[in-house]
């Protein structure tokens, strides 16, 4: 017992920081003054194994190995053996025999200790080399540190301006190459060059050796060099998954992986001929035409072709991409195959066969279908038109690209992804590549991973990355979804067609985003016409003395006897015939055609239609019935499901509702909607909190109150062979969830695609998606969408940010001409509504609701639908219809006629008050309160835009005596006031004017204060009842 003791006490001196990995510590002297001095303070304390509690049991164990060493672990053999012995504190333990088989990769430390040269061995019962332990672990932490750090100093910048050149940053130990920074990779790290011989085991997180599991030094020091610090900068150890850290790590460690065969490297040099050969062509042709050529990154081409063959190997079949001005032209005739004659008209200035406002040639999309000669399989490839506005168009491709997914059936990604092209700027400084790119991993929104390629040129316009982003990277928002990061030198071909090959595996391995970062340059100004030596002026002296990556290339596979010179140039020559040829064809052309640039052709959508005939919006009884009752009901299932008691009070004033034939605003939506499912058309709800509805109104989505995720939706459960119903609730972000949305409806128009904004107001943040691709989006791209907006709007006093949807902004940019009325014809409602740009309205009945949501799949083509949508009416006593106003035979109305006594005797009427939306029930009311229904008729557009003359025109003959007034809650330069009143005016002519009934201009949307709320409308309503 006393030797057991004496034991615990000699150990017990062993210090917590003696176990420290010296190269952890800088100055090796400071490191044995610490050791020497801990040493001395040390207690059992410091040493967990040895501490109090446990001294019982190896005293124990002591006594016990004194009678028979073999009756304890072979550790604790070691250890007390080494004890006995007199080992000093701290070498006495050894670390146990790795009874586990050896992983792959491992080999066992003590096959690496040096049999002889001083360095003590490790056999059983020998105290272990603390210094072996150390270099081990130092080695360990080097690889991580490559692994991790490594790219901070690749060779990433083919000017050698913003990242180190290893080879000129000086040697390291006496003429070895030149290695990586070292305060970046190894830090306080020191080995002589006597270590760089030393065999060390490589752990298994490291993919350098192959079949190799231990390496001299200098040769792991050497492999790490050339995977983590060449022409490739990798960052993804922020990745929270071993698994794909050591997936990337077995892709990009092995030595030469980046190696071609020659068959592959004269691909690479006649697609890189190609895409410098378009930029030359079009330079010489049209010297002085803007078209944002790819100089300086041209090998964005190849790579772009290369991860598209990889993917297609691996199962892809359609691609969509989205991408921004830089070489668009160059993808569109070398990535897509666009007939180079289609894109050479473009700068012709022909005027257009068909309708439409057109857009400049470095914005419009297109869609192809083609072989791919390198797999040998048909695929498809869809370019989205985009604006001007950078990155906009990401969401966009992404709600296209998961709308292809699902209709498809293709759920896991498999047959159809995105591919999106940034610039550098552009990634770092929008905020909507951050809000796409949450939508990537949302089980609504996921499109199974996108690969992002960014043509980083290294300037925005005029301006550096030094004063354009705050991160070290352009790439930096890609961290936030672990998508790893491959940054490359874009005058390494090779290196470049490896990452774009990995980024595809990736890509269909784990089906999340992943970024490409092509590290080039711009050799022009930002378009063609700009001189970039005003403001880049030591930039562009370093780019004049760069040789094109084409000629680095040729050149290389020349002197590798690749190919010959002749063979360059041959390439070469015939690609500039074949432009040529396509020059000469498109002189010929006499108009350039738009929909040779759609992006989304709808495919027997319009063929065999009338144009001009729109199907019936009202429904049998029977259906409205059964829907209602689907609805009003809880799940089939509901003895086990248990919901919420305040939901059955709904669903059974719903009931309610169904047994009186009436419906309110929340049961007319899901009877348009449970009506168009019937039909087969797919209905997607999505938007914040849209499920439960922000006013609690809605409740598409049941919850169990016991069971996580059990849920239950009516509406996907109306019929067994209804289409799929989808509603889902959103990120927070109104820009990057329109701009999906509007994706997903131009795909398939047969589909009912609605986003709904929290409160109308957030509606701005998604201002560019509104207005880029909207508002304007057929006019520019001959691309129709159905898109509803659902946008809560009403003056209900909650003050200036809850109130106001900004109707009049939706009414400002329909592009109906405030000066004609377009002659009467039957057909007077479908024809303006095919002539418009979308259709703005704000009903105020369910009945309106339910028709307006039907007539956008009733009509013959698709337009956009800004709808106004109530807030308190949603529980209004009065806001109710008759299914009598649904059934079938009944229609959309866009002007809701008075019907009360004023209607009687309309001669008798004073005032006809004109208003669209919830003010009508205020005027209602006051009417009623004051007596004054026989004086006063109400008449209600539903529909604001397209303006519906014809049926106002009629309503205003009716009452030959009565002033005209136009009453609206909003104030007077918002709402509809500035749409109507022109309009009115080429109605009436000038024979008769109608006057303002409102709340006054206004700086804000509403006020803040509930009194002044009040007092306002109090003053509308004594305005109105004026006589
Ligand atoms: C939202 C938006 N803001 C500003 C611009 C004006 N603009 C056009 S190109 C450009 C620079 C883009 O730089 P980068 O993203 O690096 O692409 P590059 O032109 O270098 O390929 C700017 C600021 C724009 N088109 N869109
Ligand atoms: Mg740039």
């Amino acid at each position: 017992m006393h030797r057991a003791r004496v034991v615990l006490q000699a150990s017990s001196k062993i210090g917590n920081s003696e176990r420290f990995a010296s190269w952890l510590i800088k100055n090796p002297q400071a490191v044995a003054m610490t050791i020497n001095a801990n040493r001395l303070k040390s207690s059992t304390a410091a040493e967990p194994f040895l501490n109090g509690s446990s001294s019982a049991y190896v005293e124990t164990m002591y006594n016990n190995w004194l009678t028979d060493p073999n009756s304890v672990h072979a550790s604790w053999d070691a250890f007390f053996r080494n004890a006995t012995n007199g080992a000093q504190p701290g070498v006495a333990y050894t670390p146990p025999p790795n009874l586990a088989p050896y992983a792959k990769n491992e080999v066992p430390l003590t096959s690496l200790i040096p049999a002889s040269g001083g360095m003590p061995s490790i056999a059983s019962g020998s105290p272990i080399n603390e210094k072996i332990i150390d270099d081990h672990l130092a080695v360990q932490a080097i690889i991580r540190s490559y692994q991790s750090r490594g790219h901070l100093v690749a060779n990433l910048d083919p000017l050698g301006i913003t990242t180190g050149d290893p080879v000129s940053s000086g040697d390291w130990h006496g003429g070895l190459r030149a290695f990586a920074n070292e305060a970046v990779i190894r830090q306080h790290v020191r080995f002589d060059e006597a270590d760089m011989d030393r065999v060390f085991k490589l752990p298994s997180t490291t993919f350098i050796g192959e079949k190799e599991k231990a390496l001299p030094l200098r040769e792991i020091l050497n492999r790490l060099e050339q995977a983590y610090c060449n022409n490739i900068g990798i960052e993804f150890m922020f990745i929270n998954s071993l698994e794909q850290c050591n997936w990337i790590r077995q892709r990009m460690e092995p030595p030469n992986v980046t190696k071609m065969s020659n068959d592959q490297k004269r691909l690479i040099l006649a697609r890189l001929s190609r895409s410098a050969g378009f930029e030359n062509f079009l330079a010489k042709k049209w010297s002085s035409e803007k078209r944002f050529g790819l100089e300086g990154c041209e090998i964005l081409i190849p790579a772009m072709k290369q991860v598209i063959d990889t993917s297609t190997k691996l199962g892809v079949e359609s691609i969509i991409m989205g991408m921004p001005h830089r070489g668009r032209l160059n993808v569109l005739a070398n990535v897509c195959r666009k007939p180079l004659h289609q894109l050479f008209t473009q700068f012709a200035g022909l005027e257009a066969e068909d309708d439409g406002s057109g857009d400049v040639k470095y914005h419009l999309g297109t869609y192809i279908e083609r072989l791919n000669r390198v797999t040998n399989k048909n695929i498809r490839l869809a370019v989205c038109a985009n604006p001007s506005h950078l990155e906009a168009v990401d969401p966009v491709v992404q709600g296209k690209t998961r709308a292809e997914q699902f209709y498809r059936g293709d759920n896991e990604g498999k047959k159809v992804m995105s591919i999106l092209l940034h610039g550098d700027a552009a990634f770092a400084g929008q905020g909507v590549v951050f809000e796409t790119m949450h939508l990537s991993d949302l089980p609504a929104y996921t499109t199974h991973g996108t690969i992002h390629i960014v043509a980083n040129n290294q300037i925005g316009f005029t301006t550096d990355p030094r004063h354009s982003r705050s991160s070290a990277y352009c790439t930096d928002v890609a961290r936030v979804v672990n998508a790893p990061i491959f940054h490359v030198n874009s005058d390494n071909p090779e290196a470049v067609m490896h990452v774009c090959n990995v980024a595809a595996e990736w890509r269909a391995t784990f089906h999340k985003d992943v970024v490409i970062d092509i590290v080039s340059y711009r050799r022009n100004g930002h378009n063609e016409v700009d001189e970039p030596m005003f403001t880049q002026p030591l930039m562009y002296q370093k780019i004049r003395k760069t040789k094109p990556v084409l000629e680095i290339y040729a050149d290389r596979l020349i002197k590798e006897g690749v190919v010959t010179a002749e063979e360059v140039k041959d390439v070469k020559d015939k690609y500039e015939k074949i432009c040529e040829d396509a020059y000469n064809q498109a002189k010929q052309e006499t108009h350039i055609k738009y929909k040779d640039w759609l992006d989304s052709p709808w495919s027997g959508f319009f063929e065999g239609k009338d144009p001009l005939k729109m199907s019936p919006t009202g429904v049998v009884e029977e259906t409205l019935v059964h829907i209602g009752k689907r609805f009003s009901s809880p799940p089939p299932n509901a003895a086990e499901f248990e919901i919420h008691k305040g939901l059955l009070r709904i669903l059974k004033a719903r009931m309610e509702m169904v047994e009186k034939r009436t419906v309110d605003w929340a049961l007319a939506e899901a009877m348009a909607f449970g009506s168009l499912l019937k039909e087969g058309i797919h209905v997607r709800l999505s938007g914040e909190d849209v499920e439960r509805g922000t006013f609690s109104h809605r409740h598409h989505v049941l919850h169990h109150q016991k069971v996580d995720k059990a849920t239950y939706c009516a509406l996907a459960h109306l019929y067994p062979d209804q289409a799929p119903y989808t509603v889902c609730n959103s990120s927070l972000s109104e820009y990057g969830v329109l701009g999906f949305e509007v994706g997903y409806s131009v795909t398939n128009p047969n589909a009912l695609v609605l986003w709904e904004a929290q409160f109308g107001d957030f509606n701005n943040v998604a201002q560019c998606i509104i207005d880029q691709f909207i508002s304007s989006g057929q006019a520019k791209w001959v691309r129709q969408s159905g898109i509803v907006l659902l946008q809560p709007h009403g003056m209900e006093g909650m003050g200036p940010e809850h109130s106001s949807a900004r109707l009049e902004r939706f009414l400002q940019m329909s592009a109906d001409d405030p000066d004609y009325m377009p002659p009467e014809s039957p057909d007077y409602e479908v024809r303006q509504l095919h002539d418009c740009n979308w259709i703005v309205a704000n009903c105020s009945t369910p009945a309106s609701l339910f028709h307006i949501l039907r007539r956008q799949i009733a009509l013959p083509f698709r337009k956009p639908l800004i709808l106004m949508t109530p807030k308190s009416l949603l529980r209004h006593p009065e806001c109710k219809s008759s299914f009598d106003e649904m059934a079938e035979g009944t229609t959309f109305k866009r002007v809701l006629p008075e019907e009360g006594p004023a209607s009687e005797n309309p001669d008798k009427v004073r005032k006809v008050a004109f208003c669209s939306g919830r003010v009508y029930y205020d005027l209602l009311k006051e009417r009623r309160d004051r007596g004054l229904e026989k004086d006063i008729a109400i008449v209600r557009l539903e529909q604001i835009s397209p303006f519906p003359y014809d049926q106002l025109k009629s309503e205003i003959s009716k009452y030959p005596n009565a002033q005209l007034v136009w009453s609206q809650e909003e104030h007077k330069n918002m709402g509809s006031w500035s749409y109507v009143e022109p309009r009115f005016r080429t109605l009436l002519r000038n024979q008769k004017q109608i006057s303002y009934n409102g709340r006054a201009t206004a700086a804000s949307p509403a006020t803040g204060s509930k009194a002044a709320h009040n007092k306002e409308l109090k003053n509308l309503l004594d305005e109105f009842c004026v006589l």
